[in-house]
């Protein structure tokens, strides 16, 4: 079901200077910046490698507000990883398919993620304590 992993997602405070420091660090490019309201979040998608069906980022998140999910985690835990996204064909099949394994969907319907894919989460608490992100990149990426 799953293709790839799609991206890995870091929550910072600061955006700027972490772009920075994976740029320095790991020699990575930005290939995308975006304000996603619906998501409370600011952010840089770094590109790492192209592979069959899609390429796979570092995502680095900083918070709109304090009461969005990732401030709230940055409260709760700090800065560090805060999800771990898999590239998938199909978004909504994709989400039938675990859902009806019992794991709680926190989108009833897909919601617009990075670089025009299609997006939805599924509940940490079902998925051994990792906040798990179902992907479906945008057609020709
Ligand atoms: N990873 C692992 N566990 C997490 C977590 C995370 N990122 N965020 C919360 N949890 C855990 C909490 O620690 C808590 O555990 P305990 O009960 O043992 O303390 C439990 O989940 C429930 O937490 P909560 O208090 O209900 O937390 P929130 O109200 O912050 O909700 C969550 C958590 C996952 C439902 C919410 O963050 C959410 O809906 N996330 C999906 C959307 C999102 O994260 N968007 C930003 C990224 C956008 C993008 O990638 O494009
Ligand atoms: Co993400």
């Amino acid at each position: 079901m799953f293709m790839r992993i799609d991206h890995i997602g870091i929550a910072c405070h600061d955006l700027e200077e972490k772009i920075a420091l994976f740029e320095r660090t790991f020699e990575l490019t930005v290939v995308a910046r975006e304000v996603n309201e619906e998501q409370g979040v600011k952010e840089a998608m770094l590109h790492i490698a192209d592979g069959e069906g899609g390429g796979s980022y570092i995502q680095l998140l900083e918070p709109l507000s304090e009461d969005s999910p990732v401030g709230k985690f940055l409260a709760r835990r700090g800065e560090g990883v805060h999800h771990v996204a898999f590239g998938v064909p199909d978004v909504s099949q994709a989400m039938e398919k675990i859902g009806a394994k019992g794991v709680r969907l926190l989108d009833e319907r897909p919601r617009h993620g990075s670089m025009g894919s299609s997006i939805a989460f599924l509940h940490p608490k079902d998925v051994g304590g990792m906040l798990t992100e179902l992907v479906q990149a945008a057609e020709g990426r």
